[in-house]
């Protein structure tokens, strides 16, 4: 028996330079990963947020909860020590969760720009962005922010759907945002690739399209080796609609498509991308309506956390 109590409750009283700390699993305040809340970015490296939009969905609606059930999930994975990294990535990167962007349910039409002033705010003070979504479209907004700090990047792009269908320019449609930011030049297609693609688009817009038979087919470490010859050097983006995944791996989306990649694929490949210049993220389309146990909610939580890892390693790589 130690002679003082536990502490808790870290999302609020969490400080500055705070690595991991035992909390209970299933109380307590929720953030992700149990980082503090702040919207002071003064050396900080990473703010988390959610967009709780999902009117730009094509068939079940309900990704605008999924922030919600990703912190509430990330609550497993923030106690355990970061499998299989090897480091508290919390020792070498200062992570806030920033809350979520704040809507007018009544004015939808407002959603590119609210989101955009959303992510300028961070991008402003240098902060990386991992964002959870919300449905896909939310992609879009983020995009314009990040091309406006950044310049055009190369994406990558985990998904079922190309969500390059036919776009006048003026639509909220989480299946038509990809082809709009390339004709916007927030991005380059010849540079960016989609992987694990299972549903019929005849044409690839320039992307490199990656299949999800063919990731079966060829393996994880293959998937990376193709990542890095598309992209090469190029700054990158990186969104991860969890759809990516097979069903049976992740049931809480809105357009599942049989077939995809397990969530073991999928870590795997996110593992092997340390040697790519990141510059920002977002996991999308978590529904937790259709989701069983919270399969889905803690699978984008662990691809969040691996996403933090990955920069993480990246600035154990750099430091002398
Ligand atoms: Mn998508």
């Amino acid at each position: 028996m130690t002679d003082t109590p536990p502490e808790g409750d870290y999302a609020f009283r969490g400080r500055p330079g705070q690595p991991k700390w035992p909390e209970m699993v299933y109380g307590g305040a929720l953030s992700f990963l149990r980082r503090r809340y702040s919207r002071d970015l003064d050396g900080v490296d990473v703010a988390v947020s959610g967009i709780p939009f999902d009117s730009a969905t094509s068939n079940r609606p309900g990704a605008r909860l999924g922030p919600r059930a990703i912190r509430a999930a990330s609550s497993m994975v923030a106690e355990l020590d970061a499998f299989p990294w090897g480091f508290d990535p919390f020792d070498l990167l200062e992570v806030v969760d920033y809350g979520d962007c704040q809507f007018d349910f009544g004015y939808q039409h407002h959603a590119v720009a609210v989101i955009e002033a959303h992510a300028d705010a961070i991008l402003a003070t240098d902060t990386k962005m991992l964002t959870f979504g919300g449905d896909h479209f939310v992609t879009y907004p983020l995009l314009r922010a990040h091309a406006r700090h950044h310049g055009p990047m190369s994406l990558v792009h985990f998904d079922a759907h190309s969500d390059t269908w036919a776009d006048d320019g003026d639509r909220l449609d989480h299946g038509s945002m990809l082809l709009r930011a390339s004709r916007e030049g927030l991005i380059d297609p010849t540079r960016s690739i989609q992987i694990g693609i299972r549903t019929v688009n005849p044409d690839t817009h320039g992307f490199t399209v990656r299949t999800a038979p063919w990731v079966h087919e060829v393996g994880p470490a293959a998937v990376v080796e193709e990542i890095e010859r598309v992209v090469g050097s190029h700054r990158v983006y990186l969104t991860f609609d969890i759809d990516c995944l097979d069903p049976a791996f992740a049931p809480g989306t809105g357009t599942p498509v049989p077939g995809g990649l397990s969530t073991a694929q999928a870590l795997e490949i996110l593992r092997g991308l340390a040697g790519l210049d990141l510059v920002g993220f977002d996991v999308v389309e978590v529904a937790p309506a259709y989701d069983h146990g919270e399969i889905t909610a803690l699978a984008a939580a662990t691809v969040g956390h691996d996403l933090l890892c990955l920069l993480a390693e990246q600035r154990q790589r750099n430091s002398p």
